[in-house]
This record gives structure tokens, sequence and C-alpha cells, in this order.
């Protein structure tokens, strides 16, 4: 997978791409990353990238010409087959789903915007979808790109190392995911759930199963109104499920 980045803060993608688990998928040529800075593809000797809103208000408006220009170029190479994504608040909401959808394409292109926005004809033009990471206003699109890389990241194969991690990852299977516990086996009182250490895996499985359903009953019971969430139940959980309605 291919993702190209166009952002006034180029450097801000440094410390990203060579830490941790995307730092080594790049390493190991899983995926490939190019950060350009939008600034290279203006035309004026000030390389201006933002001016003042029509109609007036506060605030600066990025300007269209140096992001067509720019995603066209670094799109080029990429043909058809490029997806144009401008990270904004007016964005479909990313999610589980959207990430996979996403991490099925070989190139995309993010647009990081900056200042109160950037002109209209620049979607009009240039974007195939905006994308969401929640409904707050950031200062600039760059972390929800490096959000959006981290989780498409994941989903190319050899990248997290064992790939059931991936499979089980909360919301691949709709439900939150179980509770976690390592050494040492007592922390301020509070010991290992005894399942965990009787070393019968039928049981810790089911264990997992009837946890990850409490977990997301308790904090997430939106997610168990999806059709598809219910139908990737197991026999055991559903019966759990209609308990706790009973
Ligand atoms: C944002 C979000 C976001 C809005 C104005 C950048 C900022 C500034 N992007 N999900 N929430 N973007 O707040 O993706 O240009």
């Amino acid at each position: 997978m291919r993702v190209q980045v166009l952002t006034i803060f180029p450097e801000l993608f440094e410390p990203f791409l060579s830490t941790s688990l995307v730092g080594r998928a790049i390493e190991k040529g899983l995926l490939e990353v190019r950060v350009h800075d939008l600034r290279d593809f203006t035309a004026d000797r000030h390389r201006s990238v933002d001016d003042e809103p029509y109609g007036g208000g506060g605030g600066m408006v990025m300007m269209a010409p140096p992001w067509i220009r720019a995603v066209r170029e670094v799109a080029a190479a990429a043909g058809d087959r490029c997806w144009r994504v401008l990270l904004s608040p007016q964005g479909v909401r990313l999610d589980d789903a959207k990430v996979r959808e996403l991490a099925g394409r070989a190139d995309l292109v993010l647009l990081c915007g900056r200042y109160e926005g950037i002109d209209e004809r620049v979607r009009q033009t240039v974007v195939d979808e905006e994308i969401s990471i929640g409904d707050y206003v950031l200062s600039g699109g760059e972390l929800p790109a490096m959000v959006l890389i981290e989780a498409l990241s994941r989903q190319v194969p050899g990248v997290v190392g064992l790939a059931d991690s991936v499979a089980n990852d909360s919301f691949r299977l709709g439900l939150l995911d179980h509770p976690h516990y390592t050494r040492p086996p007592v922390v301020e009182g509070l010991e290992v759930p005894e399942v965990l250490t009787a070393g019968d895996h039928a049981k810790i499985r089911r264990w997992r199963e009837q946890e990850a359903l409490r977990a997301t009953l308790e904090k997430r019971p939106d997610l168990l109104a999806r059709p598809e969430v219910v139908a990737g139940l197991t026999p055991e959980q559903r019966r759990e499920l209609e308990r706790s309605k009973s």
C-alpha cells in the first residue's frame, strides 16, 4: 500500500513514520508513505497557501490552486487507481469498516488542511472522499492523517506480528475487547481471574467471549444494536445477551 500525504507541516510526520509499528512496516517495505510539502506546489515567491475569505469573517482559507496542482502531480504517478482523501470534520466518520475498505486500495493521497479550511473548489475538483476522526475541531488534518495511517498499517499483512491479534481487534467482531492481565499475579490486592491461570483453553476462550460481551453491554451498548454484530455472536453470547435484556 502506498500513502502520499500533502501538508504544510511535513516535519510533523518524521517521528511518527520512523517509530514503532509504522516505522517497522515502512522499513520492511510493507507500507510506503511519502510526505509532500504543499508549499512546493505554490507559484508565488512567498509560497503562499492561504488568503482572506471571500465574504469576510475571521481566519484564513487555504487557496485551491496549490492543492489542485499538488494532488494532480502526486496522484499522476498512481493514475486513476489513486483515492484522494481530505481529512475534515465534514467527513464520514472513520471506523473499523472504513479502515478496512481503504486498506483495500493500492494508492491513497491524504490532504491535510490547516486554517479555517480549504477553498470549496478543491473538494469539487480533486477530492474523492472526506473523512473525519471525530466531532471536534483540530488545528490541522495532520494528526487525523496519522491516525488513519496507523489504523491502515495494522491491516497490511505482516505488519502486526500476531495476525490473530488484528483478527481479534476490538470492533473487528464488532464487540469491545475482553480484559487483559499479565504479571504480577496480585496488584493492589486485585488478583488475576482464576480461569486465566487454570490452563483450560476452552474455558479461557468462553470467559473472554463473555467478558467482551459484558464490556460491550456496559460501555458501548450501541454496538449491539447493529444486526451484523449480533449475527457474529456465539450461541452462548446470544443467550447471555437475551438474559441481559430480561
Ligand atoms: C479534522 C477532524 C479536523 C478543521 C480545520 C483542520 C481541522 C483545520 N480532520 N477529523 N476532526 N480538521 O478537525 O479530520 O483545517
